[in-house]
C-alpha cells in the first residue's frame, strides 16, 4: 500500500511538474493569476490598445489596493522593437520615469512580430511572437502571474521554452544569470557580493532592468522594463518575471535575432554611449590613501623615471578638507601648490581627475550648502516641512541635492566653474551616488513602514532604507525617493555631463558609481568596491560585459584589486588583462598595501610596462571601436559568444576569453599558478596577434598558450581583419605624443585571402564629433588584384576631420599573416598614376607572414589610394 501510494504521489508531482514546464510557468503562484478581463480591444496604426477590468472581488485583496482598470498600450516602435505599456486608467498620474524613448514613426513600421490580445470579456492575454519563429517575446495570460496593485506589481513574461538569462543588474554574479530573484535598487551595499540568486540581498549601486534571453536554437530576444521602483527580477526556466513596488509596467521587447542585434535595438532606445576624450581612454592610476600631495607627486614621478606611460592620475577624498566637497586639505593638499602642480602635469600632456561626493554637509559656515539652501535645491525631509533630508556620509551630517528641481543644476554648475577656477581639472569621479547614506534613513528618525498611507505590501531584498536616504522624503514637485531613488546617480552624472559638453564645450568624462538606463550617454562606469583576489578578477570580465549591454561601453573594474591586499601575481595577471578593459584604472582601497607598477618586483614592473604599452599600440583600435559604439550603439568589450552566437561552449566558459571589437581576441589568464593553459577558439582562423602564428586547435577547438610572467596577455587576431598598431607606442609617456606616432597595419588574411578594417580619426576632444560629423573614417581592405599582385586599399569614408601635420602622418609597415609567398615589388596607385615605392621586404615561409617595410614614404592614413603588392618579379 505504502509503495503504491508514494507511486501514485510520484506520478502526480511528475505530472504536474511536467505539465507546467511543458506549458512554462515555471514559477506559477495561484496567489497572483491574472485577474483582469478585457473590456475593449482597439487596433490601429500604432499598435493594439486595450482596456482591462479587475474581475475578482476587490474586498479579498488584503488591502493591496489593486488597481481596477488598466489601459495597455501596444506600440510598434520599430519593425524589431514593441513596447507594453500597462498604466492605471483612472490615475495617468502614477509614478513614471521621466524619459524620452523614441516611439518610432509607426505609419512606416512593418513589425517582424505579431501581436495577438483576447477578447473582450476574456481574461487579459497578451501575445507578441517573432514572426520568422511564432517565439514568445511576450506573453501573459490569465495562468501566468500578473498583479497590479498600488505598491505591487508583478508580471511574467513566460516564453514557453528554455532560455539562459543575462543582463538584470547590478550585481557580482556569473554572465549567465542561474534561476532565482535578483534586487535591483541602486545601493552601497558595501562588501560586494556575489550574487546567486538566493535571498536578493546582493543588489549593488546601479538599475539595470534589461535582459537578453537566449534559446536553444541560439535566438537572442531583449527586454526592458523602464521602472526605476525597488523591484526583483525573477528569472526562471522558460520567464523573466518583474516585481515592482510602484510605478507602472513599461516593457519594451527586442526581437534580435542575435545578441549583437538585442543590443543595437536596445541601445537605440536608451541612446548611444558618451564619445569620452581620448586621454581617458589612456592609462589611470588611483588609490584611496594617498595621505598626501608630495606622496601623490612621488607616484607620478615613479612613473617618469620607471618609464611607464601614465595620462591620468586621480585624488580620492583624501585631498579634501573634512571630506566637504570642492574644498583642499590646508595640510595635506595645500591648494596653491597642488593648483601648479595639476597644471605642470598638463604641461605634460597628463590630467588630473577628483572624486566629488554628493553628500553635502549641512555646515552653515559652507557656501556650497548655504547656497543651495538658499536655492532650496536639496532633497526634502518628510519629517520637517521646508528642510532638507539628512543622512551621514564622509563630512559628516549631509544634505543630497536634488536632480529633478531645475534650480539645482545652475547651483551644481556654479560649483563646477568656481573648483575649475580653482584648479583644472579634467574630469570628474561621482562616488557614494546611489545616493549612498552611511546610516538607514534621516538622522533622528525611523524610517516610516507606511509610505503615502500604505504599508509596503512587498520589499525586494530586504528594507529599501538601508543605507539610502530615508525614502520618505521628497523631490522637486513631490516626486518620492521611494519612486526616484535610483534616478539619482544618473541625473547627477547627466548635469555634470552638460557642464563639460555645455559650459566647457569639450568632451566630458564621468565615471559614476551608480547608473540607470541612459547613463552610458553621459557617464563611464566602474564596477565599485571589488576584492583583491582571483575570483573578483574573473567577476571584472562580467561585470564590464554587463554594462556594454547597459549601453556603458566604457566600463573597467578596480584592477589590481579595491579590498585587501593583492600580491605580484595577481596584480600582475590583472594588469595584463585590466589594461584592455574601455576604462583602465588601478585603484586601491585606504589599507590595502600599495599596487602601483613598482609596488612588489621585476615580474609587476615588467608586466605592467609591457600592459600598458599594449594598450597603446592598439590604442587606435580602440579609440576606434569606441567610436563606433558611440555611434551606433553595441559593445566593445564584449562576450566571444556574441560573435560566435552559435557556439554555447563561448557562454558556458564566459570569462575565459573575450573580444576587443571584431577583430581580437583575449586569453587572459584568470588562475594563480599557471603559466599556460589549453584555450578555446571559436571555428574561425585566428592567428597570434604578435607573432602572425596561425592557430591550430585540436580536436575539441582548444590550443595550449603560453602565459608566462612577467609577460604580455595573450590576443589573437582574426582571420579576414585589419588592425592596426602604434610604431611609437614602446617609447612615448602618454596619449599625447602617441598622435605623433605611425601605423603599422597588420593585416590577417581569411581564408578567400581577404581583409578588411577601420580608423576612425578625430580630435579626441569635441563635445560635437559625431553630431557635426567632424571625423574621418578610413577603411581599409586587402584583396585580390591580379593573377601576380594583391592590392591594399585606402578609402576614407568621411572626411570631417582635417589631420595636423604630424599626426598619425604615415602608414609604415605593412605585415601580412596568412601570406603563401613573398611580396617582391610594391606601387602606389593614386589619381591613376602608378608609383614604384623602394620598399623592403620579410618573408617567413614557415609561419606564412610577409612584412612590408615602406617607413621612406609617407603614406597617409587617411587618403585614397592602393598599394599593388606584387608577389612575383
Ligand atoms: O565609502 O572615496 O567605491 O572607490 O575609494 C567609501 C573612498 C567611499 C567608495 C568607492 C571607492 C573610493 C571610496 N569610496
Amino acid at each position: 500500500m505504502a509503495n503504491l501510494h508514494a507511486l501514485i504521489t510520484l506520478v502526480v508531482l511528475f505530472g504536474s511538474t511536467f505539465a507546467w514546464d511543458f506549458l512554462g510557468y515555471d514559477d506559477i503562484d495561484a496567489a497572483t493569476l491574472n485577474p483582469y478581463q478585457i473590456t475593449s480591444v482597439v487596433t490601429n496604426s500604432y499598435g493594439v490598445v486595450v482596456l482591462a477590468q479587475n474581475a475578482t472581488a476587490l474586498s479579498t485583496k488584503n488591502n493591496e489596493d489593486p488597481i481596477e482598470s488598466l489601459t495597455v498600450n501596444i506600440t510598434y516602435i520599430t519593425s524589431q522593437t514593441f513596447r507594453v505599456k500597462i498604466t492605471d486608467t483612472n490615475n495617468p498620474k502614477r509614478w513614471q520615469v521621466p524619459y524620452a524613448v523614441q516611439n518610432g514613426n509607426a505609419a512606416a513600421i512593418i513589425p517582424l512580430y505579431k501581436v495577438v490580445v483576447g477578447q473582450v470579456g476574456s481574461p487579459l492575454t497578451i501575445q507578441i511572437t517573432r514572426n520568422s519563429d511564432s517565439k514568445n517575446l511576450f506573453y501573459i495570460n490569465s495562468y501566468t502571474t500578473f498583479m497590479y496593485n498600488d505598491k505591487d506589481i508583478f508580471f511574467t513574461n513566460s516564453f514557453n521554452y528554455a532560455v539562459k538569462v543575462m543582463g538584470l543588474g547590478e550585481r557580482v554574479s556569473t554572465f549567465v544569470l542561474s534561476p532565482g530573484t535578483y534586487t535591483l535598487w541602486a545601493q552601497d551595499r558595501g562588501g560586494s557580493p556575489v550574487d546567486y540568486g538566493a535571498d536578493g540581498k546582493e543588489n549593488l549601486y546601479s538599475s539595470q532592468p534589461f535582459y537578453i534571453a537566449i534559446d536553444n536554437n541560439y535566438t537572442a530576444h531583449g527586454g526592458f522594463f523602464l521602472n526605476s521602483n525597488a523591484m526583483s527580477a525573477i528569472v526562471a526556466k522558460k520567464s523573466v518575471g518583474f516585481r515592482t513596488t510602484g510605478g507602472i509596467i513599461d516593457y519594451f521587447g527586442f526581437l534580435g535575432p542575435e545578441p549583437e542585434d538585442v543590443l543595437l535595438q536596445y541601445h537605440n532606445v536608451i541612446g548611444y554611449p558618451t564619445l569620452v576624450p581620448y586621454w581617458a581612454l589612456g592609462w589611470h592610476q588611483s588609490r584611496w590613501g594617498y595621505q598626501n600631495l608630495t606622496y601623490l607627486q612621488g607616484i607620478v614621478n615613479n612613473y617618469i623615471t620607471n618609464n611607464i606611460p601614465l595620462d591620468v592620475i586621480w585624488t580620492d577624498i583624501d585631498y579634501m578638507n573634512k571630506f566637504y566637497d570642492f574644498t583642499f586639505d590646508p595640510v595635506n593638499y595645500p591648494q596653491v601648490t597642488f593648483t601648479k602642480w595639476v597644471q605642470s602635469l598638463q604641461l605634460l600632456g597628463k590630467h588630473w581627475v577628483p572624486i566629488v561626493d554628493c553628500g553635502i554637509p549641512n555646515d552653515n559656515t559652507y557656501s556650497v550648502y548655504t547656497s543651495g539652501v538658499a536655492s532650496n535645491v536639496f532633497i526634502q525631509s518628510a519629517y520637517v516641512v521646508n528642510t532638507p533630508t539628512v543622512g551621514q556620509v564622509w563630512p559628516g551630517n549631509s544634505v543630497y541635492p536634488d536632480w529633478f528641481n531645475p534650480a539645482t543644476s545652475n547651483w551644481w554648475l556654479n560649483q563646477l566653474k568656481s573648483f575649475q577656477s580653482t584648479i583644472p581639472f579634467s574630469g570628474l569621479w561621482l562616488d557614494m551616488n546611489e545616493a549612498s547614506n552611511f546610516i538607514t534613513g534621516e538622522v533622528g528618525h525611523t524610517p516610516p513602514s507606511i509610505i503615502n498611507n500604505l504599508t509596503m505590501p512587498y520589499t525586494p531584498g530586504d528594507d529599501i532604507n538601508t543605507k539610502t536616504i530615508d525614502v520618505a522624503s521628497t523631490h522637486y514637485s513631490g516626486i518620492l525617493e521611494y519612486d526616484a531613488h535610483s534616478l539619482f546617480g544618473s541625473m547627477e552624472a547627466a548635469i555634470t555631463n552638460s557642464y563639460f559638453t555645455n559650459t566647457l564645450k569639450t568632451r566630458a568624462f564621468i565615471l559614476t558609481r551608480s547608473s540607470f538606463p541612459g547613463s552610458g550617454r553621459v557617464a563611464s562606469k566602474w564596477t565599485g568596491d571589488n576584492y583583491s583576489s582571483w575570483s573578483y578578477l574573473q567577476y571584472s570580465i562580467t561585470g564590464i560585459f554587463d554594462f556594454g549591454l547597459y549601453g556603458i561601453s566604457h566600463g573597467g573594474a578596480d584592477i589590481c584589486g579595491f579590498f585587501g591586499n593583492t600580491n605580484e601575481e595577481l596584480c600582475s595577471r590583472w594588469m595584463q588583462l585590466g589594461t584592455l578593459y574601455p576604462f583602465s584604472r588601478n585603484h586601491n582601497s585606504y589599507n590595502s598595501i600599495p599596487q602601483e607598477p613598482w609596488a612588489f618586483g621585476e615580474t609587476l614592473l615588467q608586466t605592467s610596462s609591457l600592459s600598458i604599452r599594449n594598450r597603446y599600440s592598439i590604442f587606435l583600435y580602440i579609440s576606434t571601436g569606441m567610436f563606433l559604439t558611440s555611434l551606433n550603439g553595441g559593445a566593445f568589450f564584449r562576450p566571444t559568444f556574441f560573435d560566435y552566437p552559435s557556439d554555447f561552449n563561448l557562454l558556458n566558459n564566459a570569462t575565459a576569453h573575450f573580444m576587443l571589437g571584431d577583430s581580437i581576441l583575449v586569453h587572459p589568464c584568470i588562475w594563480p599558478g599557471v603559466t599556460g593553459t589549453d584555450s578555446y577558439f571559436p571555428y574561425d582562423i585566428y592567428y597570434d596577434f604578435f607573432s602572425g602564428i596561425f592557430v591550430q586547435t585540436n580536436y575539441d577547438n582548444n590550443m595550449y598558450i603560453d602565459m608566462p610572467l612577467p609577460g604580455v596577455i595573450p590576443m589573437h587576431i582574426r582571420g579576414g581583419r585589419i588592425v592596426p598598431t602604434l610604431d611609437s607606442a614602446n617609447s612615448v609617456q602618454n596619449l599625447q605624443s602617441l598622435r605623433s606616432s605611425n601605423i603599422t597595419m597588420v593585416v590577417a588574411l581569411n581564408g578567400n585571402l581577404q581583409a578588411f578594417g577601420t580608423i576612425v580619426f578625430d580630435d579626441g576632444l569635441s563635445a560635437n564629433t559625431i553630431s557635426s560629423t567632424l571625423y574621418t573614417q578610413v577603411q581599409y581592405n586587402y584583396n585580390y588584384f591580379n593573377e601576380t599582385a594583391d592590392v591594399f586599399v585606402v578609402n576614407p569614408l568621411t572626411t570631417g576631420y582635417t589631420r595636423p601635420t604630424g599626426e598619425f602622418p604615415s602608414i609604415s609597415n605593412i605585415v601580412i599573416y596568412g601570406c603563401a609567398v613573398g611580396p617582391q615589388k610594391i606601387y602606389k596607385l593614386a589619381g591613376g598614376v602608378l608609383t614604384p615605392l623602394n620598399a623592403y621586404f620579410l618573408w617567413d615561409p614557415y609561419n606564412g607572414i610577409c612584412r612590408i617595410y615602406l617607413g621612406l614614404y609617407i603614406l597617409p592614413p587617411d587618403q585614397p589610394y592602393q598599394l599593388i603588392i606584387n608577389y612575383f618579379n
